[in-house]
């Protein structure tokens, strides 16, 4: 079966004890707690679309970040389209968080993460995230918010 791929960035702000999220009001993903990010355009590196969307969707700028996870995505009912998503911590950045037309931003103490509104993956990697781990995965999503087939492994490299 022929194979698809959409490539997306996601970008946390991990400021200790707190991690920066946003509520996104529209769209993939709606009503849920995630980090800030979107589709790569083309013409435009993974790192560059992180930037972008950093900046169109919160208000921040960020002056450097670093990659720490990347996860594919695929969904039962669409098999064979896979959402490749990019994963990074903001290293230095400027601007305070502003809310967007897509999402509303909200700074999360560690204990107080909101797992049961945000994607079903969030609670297995974001721990890995948390400690300064890199990783890859794969995850398989079937109806509602369940997972049906989950691979995750710390590597060194990405
Ligand atoms: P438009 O509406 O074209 O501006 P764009 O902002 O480019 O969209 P959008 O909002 O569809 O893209 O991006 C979806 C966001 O959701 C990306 O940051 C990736 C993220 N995402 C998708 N699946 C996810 C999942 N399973 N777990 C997770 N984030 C996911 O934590």
């Amino acid at each position: 079966m022929s194979e698809t791929r959409k490539v997306m960035t996601i970008c946390l702000i991990h400021d200790h004890p707190k991690v920066l999220l946003g509520m996104k009001k529209r769209g993939f993903g709606a009503g849920r707690w995630n980090g800030f990010g979107g589709k790569v355009n083309e013409g435009e590196t993974v790192e560059e679309a992180a930037k972008r969307e950093m900046l169109e969707e919160v208000g921040i700028t960020v002056k450097s970040l670093e990659r720490r996870g990347v996860l594919d995505f695929e969904f039962n009912a669409k098999r064979g389209e896979i959402l490749e998503v990019h994963i990074f911590k903001v290293l230095d950045y400027f601007g305070e968080p502003v809310e967007s037309e897509e999402m509303r931003p909200a700074w999360f103490n560690l204990d107080e993460i909101p797992f049961t509104e945000m994607w079903p993956d969030d609670i297995h990697w974001f721990p890995l995230f948390l400690r300064g781990s890199k990783f890859k995965g794969y995850f398989l999503f079937g109806e509602g918010d369940s997972v049906l087939e989950r691979e995750l492994q710390e590597v060194q490299v990405l």
